[in-house]
């Protein structure tokens, strides 16, 4: 029903572009024709991604090193867009980590800074920068944020991280009421389990560990993450998609999984 591309030529914006979800909407939006601004920290691998995009398909990609965490760095970088990539039609706040899983009382402030900075102060940076100009536009807009089942319930150990991503909802039901006046839409998408490089960031770097979280399941893969995502960005204006929860087969919520 929706397979011709509506936003052919135009312009999306994406958090965390370097891998995993990220980077798997920066290909499914390329599909539909989308020029792309790629955001993360690591420089090398925006310009890999930005040559391989540009290969495969007929758009224009403009990577950007950013920081979500560095509300100055992302007012610089993010609010003064050369002219020709201002006009940012799709947002995704992807941009997200969690780190631990252990007791709440036993987490680091530094790890806490980190998570919730990212998570949520980030995510909040970067659309406070986007935001005014998508209004001032008064065209079409859609911004999905990267939530979690994680957002829904509190699981064992992942207090802190289960916080940010309920803020990440409570977050998107806010500016989603703030811009009930506008023709801008707001989606919160909340995956289960995706096979990613997020457990081996979790874990610190401890591949085992991070290897066993996707044992005894089929987990989704950020492209069956992304095709929901590139189906949300490409909705008609007056279908809004205000929530949705994608999880594997055995997988029912946060902390109810099935594994063989
Ligand atoms: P990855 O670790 O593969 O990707 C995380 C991305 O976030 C990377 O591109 C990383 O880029 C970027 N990032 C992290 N910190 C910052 C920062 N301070 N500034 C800018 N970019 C940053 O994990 P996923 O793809 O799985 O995670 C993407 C999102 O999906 C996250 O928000 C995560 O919480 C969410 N999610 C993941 C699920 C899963 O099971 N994998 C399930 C539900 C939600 P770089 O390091 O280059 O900065
Ligand atoms: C990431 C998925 O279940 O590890 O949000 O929290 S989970």
């Amino acid at each position: 029903m929706y397979n011709e591309s509506r936003v052919k030529g135009k312009i999306a914006l994406i958090t965390g572009a370097t891998s995993g979800i990220g980077k798997a909407c920066a290909f499914a939006l390329a599909n539909l024709g989308m020029n792309l601004i790629i955001t993360g920290r690591r420089e090398n691998l925006l310009h890999d991604i930005k040559e391989d995009l540009e290969k495969n398909f007929s758009i224009k990609v403009f990577p950007i090193q950013l920081d979500v965490r560095d509300s100055k760095e992302v007012q610089e970088k993010l609010g003064s867009l050369p002219k020709e990539w201002k006009d940012i039609d799709v947002l995704i706040n992807n941009a997200g980590l969690a780190l631990g899983l252990d007791k709440l009382y036993t987490n680091t402030s530094e790890d806490i800074s980190t998570v919730i900075d990212t998570n949520v102060k980030g995510l909040l940076y970067v659309t406070n920068t986007i935001v005014p100009h998508m209004i001032e536009r008064d065209v079409p807009a859609t911004i999905i944020n990267m939530g979690s089942v994680a957002g829904d319930a509190a699981y064992a150990g992942g207090a802190v991280y289960c916080a940010s991503k309920a803020a990440v909802k409570i977050l998107s039901d806010g500016l989603r009421i703030d811009l009930v006046d506008t023709k801008i839409k707001v989606t919160d998408v909340k995956p289960g389990l995706v096979e990613t490089d997020f457990s081996l960031v979790r874990f610190k770097g401890d591949q085992e560990r991070a290897k066993k979280v996707y044992q005894g399941i089929e987990p989704l893969t950020p492209e069956n993450i992304a095709e929901t995502v590139a189906y949300i960005a490409n909705l008609p204006a007056n279908v809004h998609i205000a929530e949705i929860t994608i999880v594997c087969n055995n997988q029912a919520d946060g902390r109810t999984i099935f594994k063989k």
